[in-house]
């Protein structure tokens, strides 16, 4: 208990604080880390904040991120009214209108675009908040358009898709009985931090760690018994040898692949590709390494992996080379067993928490039939195949180019444009349309392009259903009112499916009808219930896992096995792709000599979250400039120093950022954050430089070149 709770319980005699503590959640990460917060309240308003003891995920704790929760939710930019353009698209000029007002717009502007093209020409796009994405879908396919798609598009989804070609559905870690982890594209440290202070707590009692990494971070300097560093994008080719490397000395589980694996022997003949005479060559990484690795993972039979939501998809070939390192797993008898990548039940919003709902009915029953295929279909016909929902990577181009029919209309919650690579195209699409809306907290770059804009409420405004693992959920209450006008998101979706008189009775009623029906059904629980707990409780048994359960059932995929050559891929040959794991090399086809770097973006720092902490002080004061980190010998190389102004620039255009000499970046890599409005990462990359399997951007393979910025 901290002092000023202490005082507040007390009720220190003839001192009325006035402050209460209430209990709500912060949303600034990913949803399967929305920890617990502490927000102490006077007059209304937060004025201070804490991690929340006993709650399951973070027990106490706050990250950097969590700590800026007060300023984030006071942001200067918030937006307070719903608005209407009066300037140019992109200009900022504004008028503030009456919810009923931008409602009557909307439905107008929707229905007009309806009307003239058909449903399909209107998208609906969620940013990277995914809390009302299941209303959203729903509003979506109640309007009569196929076109629901997010920043899925860009995250994780590959990773799925790379899982359920394998296995049909996505496995977890059961870290906690494995000999050895596999961390591939990982730093929790930067990421997720209590995924962190778990792995630092398991190596303390003797978990092995193999961490394959492009750079040196915390996990290769705190966890690492053995450091691998290929080169961006060239992870498949790596994984392939390894394999090899294991078939080869037979340390690999026969009985096993016999009886569960589906394609063992032409993935091995492949896999005998990659060897001691190109190893090197393709990854950088010497052969006695992959000697040494394949040697550990033999030592240790109990092996786990890491989920990699970006980093290891975000290259043109990130699928395939994905597959590649989750084939390891199947190889060595690692899949459905004890220590190994079990299944675990999914419950809500992609988070196993270990028991089922009714989610998915509650996506899909009313999803339309007879409607033209959904966005980037043509291109991405696996991503079509598993995903069915618009890939949004192909929006700008179909926007601009009209094919294979008109896009004209953009219903947005939280879009930040410049998670598009070629962010430029993205913002020309947008100005190109005949309506927008976007809903957001604050006045963003993008939100400037809108039409309409509507000003959402955060996490610390409104209610929301959480499950957590261990089968325990609980229900947050708002802790302030919303500011201003804003309102929940949800609600938003409520209202106007309401006012556009959408036919879609579930939808109208609302979020804690859908969380009442489809979610807490089963177990006997009322959203009002759930709505009195302070901490998550127990909601549902969750099942121990049994070795070989799944497999003996048959898993969901064509053959019933785990597929190292993927039948679905077999039996689609127009598609184009390969049903084996193979390997291509990642970069793009710009002249080497001229641009001889490599341009990798996005790998997370602890103090920002994509676009939104930018402009929040306290988080921005901890690196205040957007900084390229590259190796200190390609420094002294270029003639620069520390804090130099450098250009990074590509065939489409250049960024300026300062210089940030470093060891923990290899020679010819160029490493910065994304999301600043002033130096715009995805601004200088190719809009088709995607995997043509999952979609996926290229954030993290671009040739480059770098260059002194001369002064003005
Ligand atoms: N270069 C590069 N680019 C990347 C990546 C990378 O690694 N490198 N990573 C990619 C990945 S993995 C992801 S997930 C995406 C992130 O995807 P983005 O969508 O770019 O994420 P944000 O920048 O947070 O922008 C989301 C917007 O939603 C708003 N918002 C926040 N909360 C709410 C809410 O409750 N309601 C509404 N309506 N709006 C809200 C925020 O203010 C913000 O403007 O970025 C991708 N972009
Ligand atoms: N602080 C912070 N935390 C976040 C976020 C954030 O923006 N800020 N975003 C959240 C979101 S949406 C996501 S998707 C997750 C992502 O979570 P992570 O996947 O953990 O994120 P990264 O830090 O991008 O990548 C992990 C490591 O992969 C390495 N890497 C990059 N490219 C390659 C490659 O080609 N091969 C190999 N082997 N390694 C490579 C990077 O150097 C980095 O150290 O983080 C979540 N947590
Ligand atoms: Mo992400």
């Amino acid at each position: 208990m901290t002092d000023l709770e202490r005082r507040i319980k007390a009720k220190i005699p003839g001192e009325d604080t006035g402050i209460e503590i209430r209990r709500t959640m912060c949303d600034i990460c990913s949803p399967g880390m929305h920890c617990g917060v502490n927000a102490y309240v006077n007059d209304g308003k937060v004025i201070k904040i804490e991690g929340m003891d006993g709650h399951p995920r973070n027990d106490g704790r706050l990250c950097t991120k969590g700590m800026a929760n007060r300023e984030y939710i006071y942001r200067e930019d918030r937006i307070m009214t719903p608005l209407k353009r009066v300037g140019k698209r992109g200009e900022g000029k504004f008028e503030p209108i009456s919810w009923d007002e931008a409602y009557a717009r909307i439905a107008k502007g929707l229905n007009e675009v309806k009307e003239k093209y058909g449903a399909e020409s209107v998208a609906f796009y969620s940013g990277y908040s995914k809390w009302y994405r299941q209303m959203l879908r729903r509003f979506t396919y109640a309007f009569g358009s196929p076109n629901y798609g997010c920043e899925s598009s860009a995250c994780y989804t590959a990773a799925f898709m790379a899982w359920k070609v394998a296995a049909g559905e996505q496995a977890n870690p059961d870290i906690a009985n494995s000999d050895l982890f596999l961390g591939w594209a990982y730093n929790p440290f930067y990421s997720s931090y209590m995924e962190a202070k778990e792995a630092m707590e398991l190596k303390e009692k003797g978990l092995k760690f193999i961490i394959v990494d492009t750079r040196r971070t915390p996990a290769t300097e705190k966890l690492a018994d053995l450091f691998l560093q290929p080169k961006s994008g060239t992870d498949g080719a790596l994984a392939l040898a390894v394999a090899n490397e294991l078939i080869r000395n037979d340390w690999i589980d026969r009985e096993y692949i016999d009886k569960y694996v589906y394609g063992f022997d032409e993935y091995a003949q492949y896999a005998a590709g990659f060897n001691e005479t190109n190893v090197e060559e393709l990854t950088g990484v010497p052969y006695a390494l992959v000697q040494e690795a394949a040697r550990m993972i033999h030592e240790n039979p109990r092996m786990s992996c890491n989920e990699s939501s970006a980093p290891l998809c975000h290259h043109r070939n990130g699928l395939q080379n994905y597959r590649s390192v989750l084939s390891l797993l199947a190889i060595t008898g690692n899949f459905d067993r004890k220590g190994g990548q079990i299944l675990t039940p999914h419950t809500y919003m992609h988070v196993a928490c270990g028991f089922t709902t009714k989610e998915e009915e509650y996506l899909y029953e009313t999803r339309p039939e007879d409607v033209k295929d959904p966005v980037g279909t043509e291109r991405f016909p696996l991503w079509n195949y598993l995903e069915g929902e618009m890939q949004a990577m192909d929006l700008p181009r179909q926007i601009l180019e009209g094919t294979p029919y008109p896009l004209r209309a953009v219903f947005a919650l939280g879009m930040n444009a410049r998670m598009f690579p070629d962010s430029g195209r993205m913002f020309r699409a947008l100005e190109s349309l005949d309506f927008f809306v976007d809903t957001d907290l604050f006045l963003t770059d993008t939100a400037k392009w809108a039409d309409i804009v509507l000003p959402a409420c955060s996490s610390f405004e409104r209610g929301e259903f959480k499950p957590y693992s261990a089968g325990t959920a609980w229900y947050t209450n708002p802790a302030i009112e919303p500011l201003g006008e804003s309102k929940s998101d949800v609600q938003i979706l409520t209202e106007l499916a309401q006012v556009m008189d959408l036919p879609d009775e579930a939808l109208k009623k609302g979020y804690e009808y859908f969380i009442q029906y489809y979610i807490l059904d089963d177990y006997g629980v009322t959203v009002d219930e759930l709505k009195k707990v302070t901490l998550p409780v127990k909601i549902a048994d969750v099942k121990e896992h049994v070795d070989f359960e799944d497999l003996e059932k048959g898993l969901n995929t064509p053959t019933g096995k785990f597929e190292l050559k993927s039948a679905i891929i077999e039996q689609h040959p127009e598609w184009g792709l390969n049903a084996l794991s193979t390997y291509r090399q990642p970069l793009d086809d710009a002249d080497p000599e001229k641009y001889p770097f490599v341009f990798t973006s996005g790998s997370r720092i602890p103090n920002a979250c994509h676009s939104r902490l930018h402009k929040v002080p306290r988080n921005r004061s901890l690196r205040p400039d957007p900084m390229a980190d590259m190796n200190r010998e390609d420094v002294r190389r270029l003639g620069l120093k520390e804090g130099d102004m450098i250009e990074i620039f590509t065939e489409r255009g250049s960024i300026s950022v300062k210089v940030n000499p470093t060891l923990t970046v290899p020679e010819g890599l160029v490493n910065l954050f994304h999301g600043y409005s002033e130096a715009d990462a995805e601004s200088i990359m190719d809009g088709d430089h995607l995997d043509p399997y999952s979609g996926f951007p290229a954030y993290r393979s671009t040739r480059c070149a770098v260059r002194k910025k001369e002064e003005a």
